[in-house]
């Protein structure tokens, strides 16, 4: 049966595409998803996507991921520089977990310096553009096997 990677995405990423495309590029969070499927059906995978501007919400899909997937793909947006909440529910999950950022959070304001999801997460990618959620993907699909 082929292994499901959720995709979550935190608030304010329904925005993408739509605003700000000097910092997080033109393609809308649609696109994004569906570029997310396509390949994840190359690779022999399937994806879930859920967006949230609200922190329950995500760990509730968080929660749901426990019986659901066997990895998760997160960008957390300002919930990683705040959630320990969000981090607890990513340490009740056993499977890969990889932090997708789209700008390079290290570059930015000191604020986000710091993301408390880096904390569990088994890799974090920032500062690719939406091509770090491909990338991701990408590496799930080897260590899934
Ligand atoms: O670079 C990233 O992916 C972030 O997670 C994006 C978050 C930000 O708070 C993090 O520090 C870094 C912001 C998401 C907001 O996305 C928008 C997209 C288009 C227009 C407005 C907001």
């Amino acid at each position: 049966m082929q292994q499901t990677v959720y995709i979550l995405n935190g608030p304010n990423l329904n925005l993408l595409g739509l605003r700000e495309p000097e910092i997080y590029g033109h393609e809308t969070l649609d696109d994004v998803i569906e570029s997310c499927a396509r390949l994840a059906t190359e690779l022999g995978l399937s994806t879930r996507a859920f967006q949230s501007n609200h922190e329950g919400v995500l760990i509730e899909h968080i929660h749901e991921a426990r019986d659901q997937a066997a990895a998760i793909i997160i960008n957390p947006a300002a919930f990683s520089h705040s959630s320990i909440a969000i981090l607890d529910a990513l340490n009740a999950f056993s499977g890969p977990v990889i932090e997708v950022h789209i700008s390079n959070i290290h570059k930015r304001e000191h604020f986000r310096h710091h993301s408390f999801v880096s904390g569990r997460a088994d890799g974090v990618i920032a500062g690719l553009g939406t091509q770090g959620y491909l990338l991701a993907l990408r590496h799930l699909a080897t260590r899934l096997g």
